[in-house]
Order: C-alpha cells, then structure tokens, then sequence
C-alpha cells in the first residue's frame, strides 16, 4: 500500500508511523470492528467524495449493530475526513475510516474496552485491475457460504465478517479466478468478496434483495437509482447460480471495484462486457469523477469550496 502524510487518529492527525494499536487491543483479537470503504475523486471542482455522508451514516448502523457507541458524530467524522484529505493533499484517495474496541480487557464481551476510530486515504486504482474494468472478470461461485443473518448482521460492515470474504476470495484466486461469488446459506447469490452482484437477462437488471445477506451496498443503490433513471426496468429478487450462467451480462459493483463487468462464472462464459454494463459503468464512472450533472448530487465537497 502506498504510504501517505497523516492518519487521522481519535480526534487528531498523526504521522502515518505512528497510528499504531497494542496487541493486547479487543478488536484484533474478536473481530470487533466495523469498518467503511470510501471514493475521492479528482473532479473540475476539486476533490469531491462520493456519497460521504451515506458512508458515515452506514458506519453509525454497522456500530449501533455491535452494540458499540462511536465517540464521534457523523458529522465530527466527516470532518475529519475533509481534515485528513487536506493534510494528505492527495486530489484522488481510497478513505478507510475503522472503529473498532481497543485496548483495555481481553475477554470476548467487549465490556470496558475503549471505542477506537481512525480515518486513513491513501491512492487506491482499480481494484479488479484495468483490464477487468475493460474486459471483465473471472468469477467463481464459493464453496464458503456468505455470513447469514443470524450469524453475524450482513447489515454491519464488520471487521471479523472479512473473514468469511478473505476465505472465498482466498479459494477463487488459489483456482485462477479473479473473484468469489458467495451464496447464502439457502443458495441464493448473495455477495462477492467485496461487491454487490447483478444481473441482466432480456433487457432486464436484477440485484438480490437486501434479506440475502448481503451489505446494503451504496454503489448497489446508486447503480440502482442510475439504472431506473436511464429507463431500465430494475428487480430486487432471489437469484440462484443458474441465473449466471444464463445470464446475459453480469457485472459487479461496489466503492472499490466501481462498476466491475464479469465475463465468466465458473467456466460457463457469459461474454465480453454488454452494454447495459458499459453504459451503467460510464455512467458511474461520469458520475463520481464529476463529469455528469444528473447525479451531482451525490459528490460532495470540501466545506470551505460549498460555502464560497
Ligand atoms: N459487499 C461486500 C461484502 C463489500 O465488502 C462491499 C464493499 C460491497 C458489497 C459494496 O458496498 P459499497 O462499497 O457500499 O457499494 N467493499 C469495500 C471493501 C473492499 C476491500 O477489499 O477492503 C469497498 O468496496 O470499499
């Protein structure tokens, strides 16, 4: 990972070495942590994060799921974000905000433990490479099922739920895959390692329900709100691994891997990108680097730019 400037630590900016934890700390040894991924973009108005605020108000969920109380309000952490974009100066970064118990009892109840929160960016490009994002992927259904909901809340973007993730995605790529596809634990298509899936069949996008145990992915419901705006008609269903192999297009998406098309599932071809996932992803693309005035409103800001 390439390293920057400053972290943002539990209300301050320190020198990138020095945001260390102690071994002894709750959330490395129970997973207990909750975590957000988010975009900054280069745009003509300067750098814009996507959907910042989203970002945040999920991470608030994701806490209030763990029965964790973030020290911080939504508002304190955007702040913090916009502190840490500046002194990092980077027009373009990957931001990493992580909340997690700290140092203080071992022991699984995470009673006593302090609430530790820091905010990281560094430059992060594509996630399933240029090369994906042109041709797309390879993608393996998982012999690991996705977390259900009555394991661990799908609806917490939780550290320890990563590892269920770093097995599926750990098995594809040991079989020359470039990504998982978990299935829940009924066998319906939930997630990929870190990607919301769809679909498309006659013209017709489809996306797993929320109950699928997947992340309420906020590129899934940009992707979403994009397609219905362009005019395509939009399912939010159970979908089994049958439908991939059939389908006509199928893409992935998420903060990381923006609009990632799939070109083969388990060695069934799908076929090169098609063109509701070309034109979903120039779309995204569009909008999240600033280039369309539809969606603008999602991009948000430094607070010093909105109000001059
Ligand atoms: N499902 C999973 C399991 C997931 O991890 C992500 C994000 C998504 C769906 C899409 O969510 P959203 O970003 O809100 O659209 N995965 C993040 C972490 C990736 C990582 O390797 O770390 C991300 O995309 O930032």
């Amino acid at each position: 990972m390439q390293e920057t400037s400053k972290i943002w630590m539990n209300g301050e900016l320190v020198d990138w070495a020095d945001a260390t934890v102690h071994v002894g700390a709750h959330g490395l040894h129970y997973g207990s942590g909750v975590f957000e991924g988010i975009r900054a973009y280069d745009t003509e108005r300067g750098t814009a994060v996507f959907r910042l605020t989203e970002h945040m108000a999920r991470l608030e969920n994701s806490a209030k799921l763990l029965y964790m109380e973030l020290p911080y309000s939504v508002e304190e952490l955007k702040t913090a974000c916009w502190d840490l974009v500046g002194a990092n100066g980077l027009p373009e970064c990957y931001l990493r905000p992580i909340a997690f118990f700290g140092y203080g009892e071992l022991g699984v109840g995470s009673q006593g433990n302090p609430v530790d929160v820091a905010i990281m960016s560094w430059p992060w490009g594509t996630y399933l490479g240029e090369d994906g994002m042109t041709n797309g992927i390879r993608a393996k259904v998982s012999s690991w099922q996705r977390v259900g909901p009555n394991v661990i809340p799908h609806a917490a973007k939780a550290t320890g739920v990563y590892v269920n993730s770093m097995l599926a995605i750990g098995e594809a790529v040991r079989a020359g895959y470039e990504e998982a596809i978990l299935l829940t634990h009924d066998g319906y298509i939930a997630d990929g390692s870190g990607e919301t899936i769809f679909v498309v069949k006659d013209g017709v996008i489809a996306t797993p329900d929320l109950s699928a145990s997947i992340l309420p992915g906020i590129t899934r419901d940009t992707v979403i709100q994009i397609a219905q705006d362009l005019g395509y008609q939009l399912v939010q269903k159970q979908l089994i691994r049958t439908d991939l192999y059939l389908a006509d297009e199928v893409f992935m998406c998420g903060t990381a891997a923006e609009v990632t098309p799939i070109r083969e599932v388990d060695d069934q071809v799908v076929g090169p990108p098609g063109p509701v996932t070309v034109e979903l992803q120039q779309a995204y693309l569009d909008t999240v680097h600033g280039r369309s005035e539809r969606w603008a409103q999602w991009l948000e800001y430094a607070p010093s730019r909105t109000e001059a």
